[in-house]
């Protein structure tokens, strides 16, 4: 371990779980996520020293249950940690039990801190009473440096335990208590980044009028999840480079602009950017998100549904948009479009290049041919599985991104193409995907789409949804195919600034979260087909092989 400079989330973590054990908590259930790391890797350093039991749970709901199953015999809460967004609200089914049967649990939620409450960063929503008719006690911790957690674990305690209790609640009768627990960056001890301190409030377009895009300031359109063709658009009429994340669906066009995470990190482009257009959500990179905190940036954010944006304390939100009549800026154009057409990779890396094709000389043409047949047999990487499942794909499809890391390779790889794109990037939840894309299925299978639903997602997404395996006998058979990058765990996570600091066997277990689940032997139990697939040319094979039904295609991934 290094050595490694304080973070006040970890150090009030650490006391919380101290307290909590002071006032007899035994035993702790974790849930993996990144907002809750300090609680988490508190928690295990507490476990090896032997002063508390953690039981690591990947899906929420289940850790939400098997805190209460400890509770329930042990009449002692046990706590729950999550990370914050939609994981959070998979304990509210535990919550409503504990409740009705005056069982005492702790709901430990980790939470962005205020400030980026309601303004549409990612995975940040309203937590704070989330659980409300069902809690016996709910607060509210300020962010660690602002204040203290000092005397929260022992309300908590008492309340579950029933005394304290809530006017809703009957004196003396166990339940459960939610302590909704934000925090900063350095998230842990050792590493971080600062978030900005963002305040005030957007000044409102007014509706109906379009606000009008002048000439003149150096412009970028932004298209984030669910951003729609207006982006496309909105670029095309401006003649504006366009950052489209994958699941935007407005990858697409002349105006496009590939690797545009160099290019935003680049003084000469990123760095005098004057105004970025906003549609839709886009969370998938940092440097976009830095790009719409800036405030030597005008941010307009053309609004459609979901929730307001506003990073940069700045932003105008607009309903529509016009752009002015006048000349392009061909220079502006032409400087991101140099950069982007240099930023194409090849994928096909080992595929002849155009010398080694007009070549009569045969050696050299078969060189090229085993190097090709060498690219097909390769084994399967994050960026070779996104390629060839982008590839396959067409407008009478439907493509559903999982959260993680497939769904950041593919944005960061994948070239301009025109398909339906989908994606839960309102709280970038990894519970629900297969579910969600059973729905896109039954619905554009419905309308007459002759595609397929395909989704590709990593492993604990897969699991945490393996419920929507189950398909009732009468029901309407989707056509839909998963594809599951298997890598064995999250191992996003193992791209946590505390990765380097923390013990390794901590964050395997309590992030990485390691299985050797068997993937076909679900398949097979809920009835989908099943194939694993390990080269390029057996995945091309199967996402160009017609699907009739429910498949599944396990992608085995290196760590
Ligand atoms: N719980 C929910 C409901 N949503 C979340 N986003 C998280 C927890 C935190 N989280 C983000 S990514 C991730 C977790 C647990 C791991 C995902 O692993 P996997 O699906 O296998 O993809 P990989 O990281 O391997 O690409």
């Amino acid at each position: 371990m290094t050595a490694s400079p304080a973070s006040p989330a970890s150090d009030a973590a650490a006391s919380l779980l101290a307290e909590l054990i002071a006032h007899g908590i035994r035993d702790i259930v974790i849930a993996p996520g990144s907002r809750s790391q300090a609680l988490a890797l508190a928690a295990t350093r507490l476990a090896r020293q032997g002063a508390m039991r953690v039981h690591v749970r990947i899906d929420e709901r289940v850790a939400g249950f098997t805190a209460l199953g400890l509770s329930r015999e042990t009449r002692v809460p046990a706590a729950v940690i999550c990370t914050s967004g939609t994981a959070a609200a998979n304990l509210l089914p535990a919550a409503m039990e504990a409740f009705h049967s005056g069982v005492p649990l702790l709901l430990l939620t980790a939470d962005r801190p205020p400030e980026l409450r309601g303004v549409g960063a990612n995975q940040a929503t309203i937590q704070p009473g989330l659980f409300d008719p069902f809690v016996r006690l709910s607060l509210d911790a300020p962010v660690p440096g602002d204040g203290s957690w000092d005397g929260l674990a022992e309300k908590a305690v008492a309340a579950a335990m029933g005394a304290d209790a809530a006017p809703s609640a009957l004196p003396g009768v166990a339940g459960p208590v939610h302590l909704n627990l934000p925090s900063r960056e350095p998230l842990s001890a050792g590493h971080g980044e600062e978030s900005p301190v963002i305040q005030g409030s957007a000044p409102k377009g007014e509706p109906g009028e379009p606000f009008l895009l002048t000439r003149g300031l150096r412009t970028v359109v932004i298209a984030g999840a669910d951003a729609g063709a207006l982006a496309e658009e909105i670029a095309h009429a401006g003649t504006w480079p366009l950052i489209a994340e994958i699941v935007s669906g407005a990858r697409y066009g002349r105006y496009i602009v590939h690797g545009y995470r160099e290019m935003l990190r680049d003084d000469i482009l990123g760095g005098r950017i004057q105004r970025a257009v906003v549609l839709g959500h886009p969370t998938l990179s940092r440097e976009v998100t830095a790009l719409l905190r800036r405030d030597d940036v005008q941010v307009v954010a053309v609004r459609s549904g979901g929730e307001e944006l506003n990073l940069n304390g700045r932003t105008v939100a607009v309903a529509s948009v016009t752009v002015a009549p006048g000349e392009a800026d061909r220079f502006w154009m032409g400087a991101w479009m140099e950069a982007s057409a240099a930023s194409v990779v090849d994928l096909s890396e080992a595929a002849p290049d155009q010398e080694g094709l007009a070549s009569t000389d045969f050696a050299e043409r078969r060189d090229a041919v085993r190097a090709e047949l060498e690219a097909v047999r390769r084994p399967l990487d994050r960026e070779l599985l996104v390629d060839a499942v982008w590839r396959a794909t067409w407008p009478h499809d439907r493509l559903m991104f999982g959260s993680s890391r497939l769904v950041r390779v593919a944005d960061a790889v994948l070239g301009g193409k025109k398909v339906p794109v989908h994606s839960n990037r309102g709280l970038a939840g990894i519970d629900g995907t297969i579910s969600t894309a059973m729905g896109i299925a039954l619905a554009s299978q419905a309308e007459g789409a002759a595609g397929v639903t395909r989704v590709l997602l990593g492993d604990l997404a897969f699991l945490h949804d393996v419920g929507a395996l189950l398909l009732p006998p009468d029901e309407q058979e989707p056509r839909i195919q998963v594809v599951v990058g298997n890598d064995g765990g999250g191992t996003i996570f193992d791209s946590l600034e505390v990765a380097s600091s923390a013990p390794r066997e901590d964050l395997d277990r309590a992030f990485y979260t390691p299985h050797t689940t068997r993937l076909e032997q679900l398949a097979l139990a809920y009835g989908w087909t099943y194939q694993r697939i390990t080269t390029r040319a057996a995945l091309d094979q199967a996402l160009t092989t017609p699907v009739g039904g429910r498949q599944l295609i396990e992608v085995p991934l290196p760590r």
